[in-house]
């Protein structure tokens, strides 16, 4: 059986890269096997964090993962902190993981190694991460481009464990995006566009921005002196990342010809601001809806959370009498 599971953490408000990397596949293939996602709230504590903030972007998040077209019929949606088996699994991962590999994980240098007030829960995120997939033995995982690492690790993990104790986990497969698995800043192409950067920068797409203010962010884009619009990436970062976007939110694949189409910038960047404007137009007016009924979200969630650890359960169980716990 197909099994999906992926999760975004809510350190910031989602971004259109958040949206074609993760978010918006996830509705594509809920209709295809056994789907969890989550809104991993614990790995928000990993970096410096503010208790009220993180409660309402979790909301907010869930809010969105539905605005986005989850079904909650169809796959299982819920917090990661009520569901205490990954903290568990976790655990058993920990003591699987080598602290020489998670030292070269490329975010942990990036983000806090070296500095002593660097979070331990920083070092060991990885490890979380891979509990959270392998808790449902999942065979898939859709994420970005940035994910890679972190994924590696995970398959890494289960066959280590797998080969030392017994087969208990599924080596899970990375699903990368077909176009725009890594939506870069606007301002600055070089840097990929994150939810950390701060909630006014021009440079950064989030999902609730309203049309004029996305129009905004997108026709100050930095392009280059160049004029010809061509897809490189390496050459013309700027324009390559508005044309990965473009082929993201209408759904063509050839970035070449997608690029031969536009004879000038502004055109390029005029056709761009309006495909993001409509592929966000129908998730900002769901959003709206649910934001005003936040009880139906809790209790999505709830319900959700108990599905989860029924589905998480027999293999946490498993683990913990492969490596010697449980009588
Ligand atoms: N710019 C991006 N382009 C494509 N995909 C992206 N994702 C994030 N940014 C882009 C994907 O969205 C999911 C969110 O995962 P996460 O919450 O663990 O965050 P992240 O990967 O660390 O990226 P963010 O959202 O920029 O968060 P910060 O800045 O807080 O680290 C993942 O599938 C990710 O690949």
């Amino acid at each position: 059986q197909r099994v999906v599971f992926s999760g975004i953490k809510p350190t910031g408000r989602l971004t259109l890269g958040n949206h074609l990397g993760a978010l918006r596949r996830f509705a594509d293939v809920q209709y295809t096997g056994r789907c969890v996602f989550s809104v991993v709230d614990l790995h928000a504590l990993t970096v410096d964090h503010r208790p009220a903030r993180l409660r309402a972007l979790t909301r907010e998040t869930a809010t969105l993962y539905l605005a986005a077209g989850l079904d909650p019929d169809a796959c299982v949606l819920f917090r990661q902190s009520d569901v205490p088996l990954h903290a568990e699994l976790s655990f058993l991962l920990e003591c699987t993981a080598y602290v020489g590999e998670l030292n070269r994980m490329i975010q942990y240098k990036e983000k806090g190694r070296g500095r002593p007030g660097t979070r331990v829960s920083l070092l060991t995120y990885p490890v979380l991460m891979a509990a959270d997939i392998l808790a449902y033995r999942a065979s898939e995982v859709p994420v970005g481009d940035d994910q890679r690492q972190h994924l590696e690790l995970a398959r890494d993990l289960a066959v280590r464990f797998n080969r030392a104790y017994g087969t208990v986990f599924v080596v899970p497969e990375m699903a990368p995006a077909q176009v725009a698995a890594r939506v870069m800043n606007l301002q600055d192409p070089r840097r990929k566009m994150s939810k950390d950067d701060p909630d006014d920068a021009p440079g950064t797409i989030r999902l609730l921005d309203p049309p004029d203010v996305v129009r905004r962010k997108v026709m100050r884009a930095v392009t280059d002196s160049g004029t010809r619009v061509r897809y490189d990436l390496e050459g013309s970062p700027g324009v390559g990342n508005l044309i990965e976007i473009l082929g993201g939110c209408v759904g063509e694949p050839d970035l070449e010809s997608l690029a031969d189409r536009y004879t000038s910038y502004g055109s390029l960047k005029r056709d761009v601001a309006d495909a993001v404007i409509a592929l966000l137009e129908p998730l900002q007016q769901r959003y709206a809806d649910l934001a005003d009924d936040p009880g139906t979200v809790e209790a999505i969630l709830r319900k959700g959370a108990e599905r989860a650890a029924e589905l998480a359960a027999p293999t946490i169980t498993a683990a913990k009498q492969a490596i010697g716990l449980a009588a």
